[in-house]
């Protein structure tokens, strides 16, 4: 099916009537400089949803000013116990308009509304809740020194300044909460930018930030292209921060355009993260973990199991009850309250996902089931599965970022060293997933795979105060939990002189 069959809540549709939607600087609803705007499209029907103003440099650097501005006035006066009440508010008000905002992310990018009602909505919510919480712990330290006792040394954690965020399209208004929750529990000023394919939210968002009463300029959010306003806000020499999460590869430009200003830089980056079942393992929980490792979110997840690797023993029972379960996932329009699975967010990853299927067939893979993309309208993949793939092929190495698993199998029941090796044989190194009811197997796998996060018997768990990041090419710098606190703070020392 690919129509809707819920009623849109009167609030999306008072936010999706009149002209294009304006970019939030300096605490209003303004256009961009240039007067340009571009369409954002819904996924499911391929028409356009509605019109967004296209920021560019000139619209940056207003924001910049408008940050600088609340960061010597008004913001730097906000004491840490409002900072907390400011985000706790918006928490608030996001709960308010919950299914509103769940709706918004499923028509601007796919998703299906069941899951953006429990997961991305939720989530969000409680992130803003836990850095509100925060606001009010930073604390520095008194070091003792060999200076002698007139000598009294103390370290500050102050904020870094005017900070930019560059976020992607598969979790529009969770990341951009994993995004400002730190930032702004330690007294930051941001100016983030929004996917090209999923601008909606964050919008709807900055309304929510407004009606919370942050003071001006804090937080400004715009609408934009990578190359245009992503890359204006990397160049900006007085942005003195970036986090990023998107592709490894725009990951190592955002560094060559920061390091032309030395800004810091945070990277949350691609994935291609094995998840492992031993034949020991709690096949009423690991077959339906695998299956969410991989389909959730239509497979556009950083973290996403891509590489299942299934011990020999149970590798043809798991790939079956896989494959009985896959094939018969509802597919459709994410405003349809039975789809479990939605279309791709856009044309781009249609096209890109397609590639990847057409490759591991003719690279030698068998898909048991999906293997092709759906004819549209709409940018539907159906969930597929590929047997017989050897590590080389292009569909084992590289991101697909779709519901797309390459299964392979491994025998060393004993040793475990070889499926290790496999496991990390990767540039990228984000998550990881073992499923097995031996604890000392679980401990040892889990210490020994280069990975930011390792599951075991779960996946894709996430919490605000667990910290989430990359090894090796996907990425550094750790989000959530007190981990983030270090992205967003600089710390100084002070030496008294009390001779
Ligand atoms: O990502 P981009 P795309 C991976 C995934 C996907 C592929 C391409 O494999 O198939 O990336 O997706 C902004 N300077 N991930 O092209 O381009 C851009 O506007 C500054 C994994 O959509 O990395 C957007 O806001 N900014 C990933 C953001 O970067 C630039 C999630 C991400 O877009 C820029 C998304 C530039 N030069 C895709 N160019 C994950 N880790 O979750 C682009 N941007």
């Amino acid at each position: 099916t690919q129509t809707a069959n819920i009623s849109l809540d009167p609030r999306v549709e008072a936010f999706l009537a009149g002209g294009p939607k304006k970019l939030f600087i300096g605490g209003e609803f303004v256009a961009s400089a240039s007067g340009k705007t571009f369409e954002t499209i819904d996924p499911a029907t391929g028409k356009a949803i509605t019109s967004v103003y296209e920021a560019d440099a000139e619209d940056v650097e207003l924001a910049v000013q408008a940050a600088e501005k609340t960061l010597a006035g008004a913001w730097a006066k906000v004491t840490p116990s409002e900072r907390g009440r400011l985000l706790w508010k918006l928490a608030d008000l996001m709960e308010e308009h919950a299914e509103a905002l769940a709706q918004l992310e499923t028509i601007d990018n796919g998703k299906p509304v069941t899951h953006a009602r429990v997961a991305d909505i939720p989530l969000a919510i409680d992130h803003f809740r836990y850095y509100a919480g925060w606001s009010t712990k930073l604390a520095g330290e008194v070091i003792n020194n060999s200076a002698g006792p007139n000598m009294l040394t103390y370290t500050r954690r102050e904020p870094v300044g005017v900070v930019g965020q560059i976020i992607p399209w598969n979790f529009p208004l969770l990341l951009a909460a994993w995004k400002l929750g730190a930032a702004l529990a330690t007294g930051n000023a941001v100016i983030l930018k929004s996917a090209e394919q999923t601008p909606l939210t964050a919008i709807y968002l900055a309304e929510l930030i407004q009606q919370a009463g942050f003071p001006e300029g804090v937080v400004n959010i715009i609408t934009g292209f990578g190359p245009t306003a992503g890359a204006a806000i990397t160049n900006h020499p007085r942005i003195r921060k970036v986090a990023f999460t998107g592709s490894t590869e725009v990951g190592k430009l955002i560094m060559q355009q920061a390091a032309g200003n030395l800004k810091r830089v945070s990277l949350e980056l691609g994935g291609k993260s094995p998840n492992i079942i031993f034949p020991d393992a709690d096949f009423s929980k690991a077959i339906p973990g695998a299956l969410m490792g991989i389909f959730f979110n239509q497979g556009q997840v950083c973290c996403a199991g891509s590489r299942l690797f299934v011990h020999k023993k149970v590798y043809d029972n798991v790939l079956a009850d896989m494959t009985s379960f896959a094939s018969k996932m509802k597919q459709g329009n994410g405003l349809d309250e039975s789809t479990e699975i939605g279309p791709l967010v856009s044309s781009e990853q249609f096209a890109r996902v397609s590639g990847y299927l057409q490759k591991g067939h003719e690279e030698g893979a068998t898909s048991l089931t999906g293997g092709a993309p759906l004819d549209g309208p709409g940018y539907f993949v159906p969930p597929t599965i590929f047997a017989d793939v050897n590590e080389r092929m292009t569909i084992a190495r590289e991101e697909i970022f779709g519901p797309v698993v390459a299964a392979m199998p491994f025998d060393d029941e004993a040793q475990i060293a070889d499926v290790i090796r496999r496991a990390n044989d990767t540039e990228y190194g984000l998550a990881a997933g073992v499923w097995t009811t031996d604890l000392r197997k679980a401990h040892k796998v889990a210490h020994a795979l280069e990975a930011g996060t390792v599951w075991v018997n779960c996946y894709n768990a996430l919490d605000a105060a667990v910290p989430f990041g990359g090894y090796k090419q996907s990425g550094y710098g750790r989000e959530m939990g007190s981990y983030a606190l270090d992205l967003y703070t600089q710390v100084k020392a002070v030496w008294v002189n009390l001779d």
